[in-house]
């Protein structure tokens, strides 16, 4: 488990309380944030980075036999199937009229048990979400900023990818390894590539790869990320690209306590609540990347839409990615 119940020194209020904010930005009633930088045009500039066509679906497994993998405190998901050959053979199935027979199951699972978006309103500090709604937005269901406008809207644009492992040459990152904008940058370069004003920011770190072949004791001990790390200069370089989404191939998008703060997950803050960054989490990345390690193209359109959960604080995707 994240010591996530450690009491920082400094609240993330009061760390963040210099960074710039969109808030009303887009309109006292926005609920989707940075996503308003994808206009049709971005979806043209998308468009317009594919080369070959191959495509990449970018979700992780739901209701993998090794288990899938969560934020620590999260139950896996439970999938049962309510109807199937059994029923029939015992005497309890539907029988219709021409004797077709069939099969039904339901999934109970946290919305953010997959790969999945994050509503801008699922992560607050100081009582106010995103573009200043009142965190008591949130009781029982979320009337504000939940994932339903942003499922609505869908997203489309431009995509690149960053390996950041590779560009370390590792297989996967170091639990708790940070890196910023900076090496984000000197990776793209390394990559031969370039991050745009208002690409969408896939970033590789091998972990989420790795969950599957590592030991679950192992892998959740200590647990802290590997990820993007908070300063004031990142949060500047996000607001002054318009980066409109963040997608990771780990649980939170971040190193899951600051370095220097020990504040948890203040990226949530900065760049979701305080931006409207949309956060994509849990994304698998690895075939991708070995792709675009092969043809030496890191650029791509990416389209997804999360689920269309009313009130929702989040609801897996599955992007795809055309090259
Ligand atoms: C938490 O909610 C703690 O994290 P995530 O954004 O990964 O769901």
């Amino acid at each position: 488990m994240p010591d996530t119940n450690l009491r920082a020194e400094i609240p993330a209020s009061e760390l963040l309380k210099n960074d710039p904010k969109n808030w009303g930005r887009w309109g006292a009633d926005d609920e989707v944030g940075s996503l308003n930088f994808l206009t049709p045009a971005e979806a043209l500039r998308g468009a317009a980075a594919i080369k070959s066509g191959k495509t990449f679906t970018l979700q992780v497994a739901m209701g993998h036999p090794g288990g899938d993998p969560l934020w620590p405190g999260r139950a896996q998901p439970v999938h049962v199937n309510v109807m199937d050959k059994g029923h029939y053979m015992c005497g309890k199935g539907v029988n219709m009229v021409g004797h077709a027979e069939y099969a039904d199951d339901m999934l109970i699972m946290y919305l953010q048990g997959s790969t999945q978006y994050d509503a801008l309103g699922h992560v607050w500090c100081d009582d106010q979400l995103y573009n200043g709604y009142d965190a008591r937005t949130t009781a029982g269901k979320m009337t504000k900023a939940s994932v339903y406008p942003i499922a609505q809207k869908g997203i489309v644009g431009r995509g690149i990818l960053i390996d950041m492992a590779r560009h370390r040459n590792k297989a996967v990152l170091d639990k708790a390894e940070t890196f910023n904008h900076e090496d984000l940058m000197a990776a793209a370069a390394a990559q031969g590539t370039r991050i745009e004003k208002h690409d969408i920011l896939l970033i590789r770190t091998g972990w989420i790869g790795s969950f599957y072949t590592t030991d679950r004791a192992e892998f959740y001990k200590n647990f802290c990320e590997p990820g993007l790390t908070y300063s004031p200069e990142l949060v500047k370089w996000f607001h002054e690209m318009e980066i409109p989404n963040l997608v990771t191939d780990t649980i939170a998008n971040e190193v899951t306590a600051d370095p220097v703060s020990g504040v948890v997950l203040p990226l949530h803050n900065a760049l979701m609540r305080n931006l409207g960054v949309t956060f994509t989490e849990i994304a698998a990345l690895d075939a991708l990347a070995e792709d675009c390690a092969a043809d030496g193209q890191w650029t791509f359109l990416y389209t997804a839409a999360p689920l269309k959960v009313m009130g929702g604080t989040g609801a897996p995707v599955n992007p795809v990615v055309v090259k």
